[in-house]
């Protein structure tokens, strides 16, 4: 790949990231990505967050179905204590300039890149020559959400870090190839702040998925108290009691996924909860773990249902966030076309 150029970018800060419009949200969406962007929101630079429609159609979505999931990603993003005023909350789709940039950008970033990408090997599994176009040239599309807005900040799960670099190729080759140096940022990845890869519920060896066709593997933000005690009742463990150290968890998946989510909805380390619960079988610790699962996302999920019962409110908000997104990204697109060379 290009070397990238040393990052001369002087442009203001921003901070950008999206979840797909690919299914329900789950809690490992809201531990990973919700509550970080609520975190991120109170820095000094200005966050734009958007629902990712057009990466969701990469795979098959119904129609009426993908309207729906927008919304609900959009009353996620409120209902988790983001402020529309302060962040931008947008639909991918409603601002053309990212389809735009992209095309472009598929014009800089080289097949040998793509071919490396490992999270399109993985989800065309099989049958890549029956996967969309648009799930390979999907990194290419997300170096265009972050450049579009000539975003300085991303911030990124482990699954995501490739597609990062590759972004900041496609920038640092576009920067060189048209003598334009600094035009595009290099996005840095923000890792700070707790965000552990929360596993499937059934497979510890899984990430909890929206598009896992097992509902069960997951605790839907949407999921009722009694649907969340059940699914955690019935989450794949082994007959162990819990260790009293990390180590002890090294060949337990499925008990190091539930001690991580007990952790992180509680804000200890995962030390602290096996000090609390060393020596206890799971038919102790699920119980707790239930409860707290649903004491922390009940106000989430009341809020959600509060907004998807008021579907004009969550649409005014993205309305007026696709309105403010283009007013940044159509500037730097036309500016891109000019240094492309296209006729105006
Ligand atoms: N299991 C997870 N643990 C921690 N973080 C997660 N995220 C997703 N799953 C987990 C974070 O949520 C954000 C949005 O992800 P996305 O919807 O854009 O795509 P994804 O990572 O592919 O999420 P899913 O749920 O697995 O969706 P599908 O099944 O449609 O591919 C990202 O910040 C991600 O890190």
């Amino acid at each position: 790949m290009t070397e990238p150029t040393p990052a001369d970018y002087t442009g203001p800060r921003r901070i950008l990231s999206g979840i797909q419009a690919s299914g329900a949200l789950h809690l490992g969406n809201y531990l990973g990505a919700l509550k970080r962007f609520v975190a991120l929101q109170e820095q000094d630079a200005p966050c734009f967050l958007f629902v990712a429609d057009l990466h969701a159609i990469t795979v098959w979505q119904d129609p009426a179905v993908l309207t729906a999931q927008t919304r609900e990603i959009a009353a996620a993003y409120l209902a988790s204590g983001l402020d529309p005023k302060r962040s931008v909350i947008f639909p991918q789709s409603a601002v053309p300039a990212h389809a735009e940039l992209a095309w472009i950008f598929n014009c800089v970033a080289r097949l040998g890149w793509l071919d490396r990408m490992t999270q399109f090997k993985e989800k065309s599994g099989k049958h890549k020559e029956r996967s969309s176009v648009g799930l390979y040239t999907y990194p290419v599309l997300q170096a265009a959400d972050i450049l579009v807005y000539k975003a300085t900040g991303v911030p990124t799960g482990e699954d995501q870090k490739q597609h990062l670099e590759l972004t900041r190729d496609i920038a640092a080759k576009f920067n060189n190839d048209f003598g334009v140096p600094g035009f595009f940022p290099l996005p840095e990845p923000l890792t700070q702040g707790p965000a552990p890869r929360v596993m499937s519920l059934r497979d510890g060896a899984a990430k909890m998925s929206k598009s896992d066709p097992s509902d069960q593997s997951r605790i839907n933000l949407m999921d009722d108290a009694d649907t969340i005690a059940a699914k955690v009742r019935k989450a794949k463990t082994d007959p162990e009691p819990l260790p009293e150290t990390l180590e002890g968890l090294d060949a337990r998946p499925e008990a190091r996924n539930l001690v991580a989510i007990y952790a992180a909805l509680a804000d200890l380390s995962r030390e602290q909860v096996l000090a609390q619960f060393a020596g206890q079988g799971f038919g102790a610790f699920k119980p707790r773990l239930a409860e707290l699962a649903v004491e922390s996302l009940a106000p989430v999920t009341a809020e959600m249902r509060r907004l998807m019962a008021a579907p004009d409110e969550i649409d005014r908000v993205l309305r007026d966030g696709a309105e403010r997104a283009a007013e940044i990204a159509d500037p730097i697109v036309a500016e891109t076309k000019r240094i492309v060379g296209f006729w105006r």
